[in-house]
């Protein structure tokens, strides 16, 4: 079978639907403004724990989630605030368990690099690279079972490509025909290493390895994000096996909150700005008669509000440590 390689094009230049880009430009607007507010909030002692931003990045999760159906479901990374947020996690919630409160949407046990929101399909951001990816995969295989219509994504960085479960997750993903959306936010760093330095082959040839459709899209052009992934998800609910969708993109910050990026050229740290996403689609808005301020400043007011209502609510109790870490089932009731 050969691979069916669809390069999107750079839509922004292209007429657009300005109430579908208002959306995706207020959903990049909020992940971008919970962000900002998290590095103060981290640079201040407020936030346990690392935190990883996806600042410069938010062109993917807006794109990907804006394809999404209620039914479907996702895992993500380590980065994967915008994900989350994208996909419609409650601001105040989420800010909450970022910082540790007992209101957290986890009660403030999973923090930035483990917060999940099964209501929403979220199941779970996960500091291991590459380890969202098989649970992706079980998610796609419950939806095949089960009937739901639904297919499941998994974010990734390219750090994952050269791990070995993304190799066995597009063998069985390709063989059972899941309905799994893999994609890839190559932002060229794994850590400190380069891309070139840590993954040999392309992943393109990878699902061309395992007759899985794959597709390229500039990660920064939310549109084209957008469109790309719905092309991708007819495919997924046609049932026709899985898709990769490689989204290249620019981490802005450092690895983690705190990382001076001393390993980074400056020429490509001054240039990082050159590629923001919010800028190219709050261009186009302005242009189509949108004020985009306003939507910004409502954006400010909210994760303010979460912000504030975060340092309200209280620290969870140390005797709550070991509750809800086991289930009580029939089977151990049994067994007892
Ligand atoms: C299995 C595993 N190996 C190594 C690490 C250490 N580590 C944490 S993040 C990271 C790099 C991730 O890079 P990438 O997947 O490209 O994501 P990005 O940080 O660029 O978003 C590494 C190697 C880890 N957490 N898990």
């Amino acid at each position: 079978m050969s691979v069916d390689k669809k390069k999107a094009e750079n839509s922004a230049a292209a007429s657009f639907d300005v109430e579908a880009l208002s959306a995706l430009y207020r959903t990049m607007s909020l992940i971008r403004h919970v962000e900002t507010a998290l590095t103060r909030l981290f640079a201040n002692g407020e936030v346990p724990g690392f935190i990883h931003l996806s600042i410069g990045q938010e062109g993917v999760a807006a794109g990907v989630a804006s394809a999404l159906l209620k039914q479907d479901s996702l895992a993500t990374t380590h980065r994967g605030h915008g994900h989350v947020l994208a996909r419609g996690m409650d601001v105040t919630g989420f800010m909450k368990e970022i910082m540790g409160r007992e209101g957290g949407l986890c009660k403030g046990r999973g923090g930035s690099m483990h917060v999940a929101d099964l209501s929403l399909g979220i199941l779970g951001a996960n500091g291991i690279v590459g380890a969202g990816i098989p649970i992706a995969l079980g998610s796609a295989m419950a939806h095949k079972a089960r009937k739901t219509g639904g297919v499941a994504v998994a974010f990734f960085g390219d750090g994952a490509m050269a791990e070995g479960v993304l190799h066995e997750t597009l063998n069985m993903a390709s063989l059972w025909k899941t309905p799994l959306l893999l994609v890839c936010e190559n932002n060229g760093w794994s850590e400190f290493s380069p891309t070139s330095r840590q993954f040999a082959a392309k992943l393109e040839k990878l699902a061309e390895a395992f007759s899985v459709t794959y597709a390229q899209v500039d990660g920064n052009d939310v549109q084209a994000v957008a469109e790309a992934t719905r092309i991708a998800t007819d495919q997924l609910r046609a049932g026709k096996g899985p898709y990769v969708l490689e989204c290249s993109t620019t981490r802005v910050r450092g690895h983690f909150e705190g990382d001076a990026q001393k390993y980074r050229d400056a020429g490509e740290l001054e240039s990082v700005h050159e590629h923001d996403p919010l800028t190219a689609a709050r261009k186009l808005l302005q242009e189509a008669g949108v004020d985009t301020a306003a939507i910004d400043q409502a954006i400010h007011a909210e994760v303010e509000a979460a912000t504030e209502a975060a340092r309200a609510d209280a620290l969870p109790r140390p005797e709550d440590a070991i509750r809800d870490v086991y289930t009580q089932t029939g089977k151990q009731e049994a067994r007892a």
